[in-house]
């Protein structure tokens, strides 16, 4: 970890709790504050792939300015029309930015091809959120290749996806098996379902049913990246302190790699708390059970 020089016996004082001891206070909270902040607040990336995981990327991009946006698509023109930190257009010589029309072994070839290009993307994240609906060609093959390529970085890596409704029946085969793949990949997958979003908007258009469920995965991110800030950064903060009062001359270091952060992301955070974070921000009205 981050771990402290030892001290030798020729170490500065320690700051007592003498005069002048409120002032050296606040200057170490700030101090405290500044390495807090470069080493420990995890650089978290949400990569949508497909048109559904695009569609949450874009809501997110304007709820949530903590968070990187990647969007991943093989339909250039839906990728034009939507908001992101990032974009990349995977396969365009596949698909010729025509999507890959149902097909998930499409979208896992062109996903495959890009491989470098999502790898300088998403160097330096701690933590990947990948989010696809399943049962279409993109997103059902590109998001188990996104995840993979996280894991491949040391990022601890989450996966989102989303269930097709129940009517659209040629798509629940392939989106089982994409799911299975991201369960395989992973460090934990939650699925949420469209038809949920049946019984629970009733006779509302399906658009505005849908900005229910990004609304519900924005919340659900927002209170997860909190949490695992917090998580992180309060018992290395007594740390950081001490370290301080031992050594005021201490030099602000430059943020370590991604690895160090997400070991101890993947030490302090149980991914399974992730569901119950999601069952305690929404309810647990979209997950499947
Ligand atoms: N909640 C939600 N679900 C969506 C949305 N768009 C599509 N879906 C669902 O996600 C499934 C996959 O659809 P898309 O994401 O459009 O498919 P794709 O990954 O772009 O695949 P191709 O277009 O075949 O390349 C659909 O069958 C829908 O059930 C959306 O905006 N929100
Ligand atoms: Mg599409």
């Amino acid at each position: 970890m981050h771990g402290a020089p030892a001290m030798g016996p020729s170490s500065p004082p320690l700051v007592g709790d003498g005069e002048g001891a409120g002032m050296m206070h606040s200057k170490s909270d700030q101090l405290v504050a500044t390495l807090s902040k470069g080493l420990l607040e995890p650089k978290i990336s949400v990569v949508g792939c497909g048109g559904a995981g695009n569609n949450v990327v874009n809501s997110i991009y304007w709820s949530n300015k903590k968070v990187e946006t990647v969007a991943v698509n093989t339909d250039e023109t839906k990728l034009e029309r939507i908001n992101a930190s990032k974009k990349i257009l995977i396969g365009k010589d596949v698909t010729h930015g025509q999507g890959a029309r149902g097909f998930p072994e499409v979208g896992e070839h062109c996903a495959h091809q890009a491989r470098s290009a999502l790898e300088s993307v998403l160097k330096g994240s701690d933590i990947v959120i990948v989010i696809a609906g399943m049962g279409g060609g993109t997103g059902t093959g590109a998001a188990p290749i996104v995840a993979d390529v996280a894991k491949g970085l040391n990022a601890v890596t989450f996966a989102i996806a989303i269930n097709p409704f129940s009517y659209e029946r040629g798509r629940q085969a392939a989106a089982k098996e994409g799911i299975k793949k991201l369960r395989g990949v992973a460090e934990n997958t939650i699925v949420l379902e469209n038809d949920r979003l049946l019984d629970l908007a009733g006779d509302i258009p399906v658009n505005e049913s849908f900005a229910i469920m990004e609304r519900s995965i924005g919340s659900m991110i927002d209170s997860m990246t909190q949490r695992i800030t917090q998580e992180l950064i309060s018992p290395i903060r007594e740390e950081v302190e001490a370290y301080y009062r031992e050594m005021p001359d201490i030099a602000i270091v430059a943020r370590p790699a991604a690895a160090p952060v997400a070991g101890m992301v993947t030490a302090s955070v149980d991914p399974k708390a992730v569901d119950m974070t999601f069952t305690t921000t929404v309810g647990p009205e979209l997950l499947s059970r």
